[in-house]
């Protein structure tokens, strides 16, 4: 209850804040987009980690509320891309209980509107498991909110227990590989054919591939060479606050 009530404070006061990763083409070095990624700055300064509160915020509920800010802010910061004259996607992670938001589609459109941010420049990122209870709703949903013109990705890719051959029912766009399998490349043989396999059946299948925590050259090449040029990860770029973006020595400003 206590982490309720300063969750209701941190939307009143404000101390919600996003962070953005890069999302890198590694054939250019070039930023397409950045994962929108939620921080909470408490007045004293310190930040409260997103696993630690998601969670409650999602059970109580007020998760739909603070999800609604991020579609807000993320519409609002690709609104001030585009008048910088800058191409890039943002991406937004939803959570379950935003999913099943019946007003979800509704709110993004207004979202959308009000902001002049290009449908086509908003990704959301949804997980597995949220597509596997009531399918047939989670497949309306996907299709009222691509209606809209957004792009979908499944995050975390890999982790759950669903086959591509079962995502091809959904009307997905992307697919970003869990970090899990990203880690331990070169060392792990087993998790470089995991990751090559993944990447060879997105590609039958015509979805964008994404590979998440991305640290090292070694795995950079790896990726390069299994055909998959998106990245995201360290060896780039920690998610950071706006305004330290704008100095990083590969975006090509
Ligand atoms: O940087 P990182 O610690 O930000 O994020 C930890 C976890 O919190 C990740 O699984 C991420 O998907 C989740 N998360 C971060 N930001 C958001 C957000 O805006 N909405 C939701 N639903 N989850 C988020
Ligand atoms: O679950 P999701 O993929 O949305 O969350 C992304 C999480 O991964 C965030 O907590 C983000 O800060 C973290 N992250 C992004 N890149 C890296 C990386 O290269 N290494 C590690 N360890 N974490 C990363
Ligand atoms: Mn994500
Ligand atoms: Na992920």
């Amino acid at each position: 209850l206590q982490i309720e009530n300063h969750l209701r404070e941190a939307i009143r006061e404000h101390q919600f804040v996003l962070y953005y990763q890069p999302k890198i083409d590694i054939r250019t070095n070039v930023v397409i987009g950045y994962e929108a990624l939620l921080r909470w700055v408490r007045p004293d300064g310190s930040m409260i980690p997103p696993l630690r509160f998601i969670p409650v915020a999602e059970s109580t509920g007020l998760i739909v509320e603070i999800g609604e800010w991020i579609i807000w802010e993320a519409c609002r910061f690709i609104s001030r891309q585009q008048s910088r004259g800058h191409d890039v996607t943002i991406s937004i992670n939803l959570s379950a209980r935003q999913f099943t938001d019946q007003n979800l589609a509704e709110v993004v459109e207004r979202v959308l509107q009000r902001t002049g941010a290009r449908a086509d420049k908003l990704i959301f990122e949804i997980t597995e498991s949220m597509l596997m209870g009531d399918t047939d709703a989670a497949i309306a949903q996907l299709n009222e909110l691509k209606g809209l013109g957004v792009t979908l990705s499944i995050d975390d890719f890999g982790t759950g227990y669903s086959s591509l051959s079962y995502l091809k029912r959904f009307p997905v766009d992307e697919l970003k590989i869990d970090r899990s399998f990203v880690k331990d490349i070169p060392a792990d043989t087993n998790d470089m054919d995991i990751v090559a396999a993944i990447i060879a059946m997105a590609q039958k299948m015509n979805l964008r591939v994404v590979a998440e925590g991305v640290e090292t050259i070694e795995q950079i090449e790896f990726l390069k060479n299994n055909a998959c040029y998106l990245v995201q990860g360290y060896y780039f770029s920690m998610p950071r606050a706006e305004q330290d973006l704008y100095n990083l020595s590969y975006q090509p400003l």
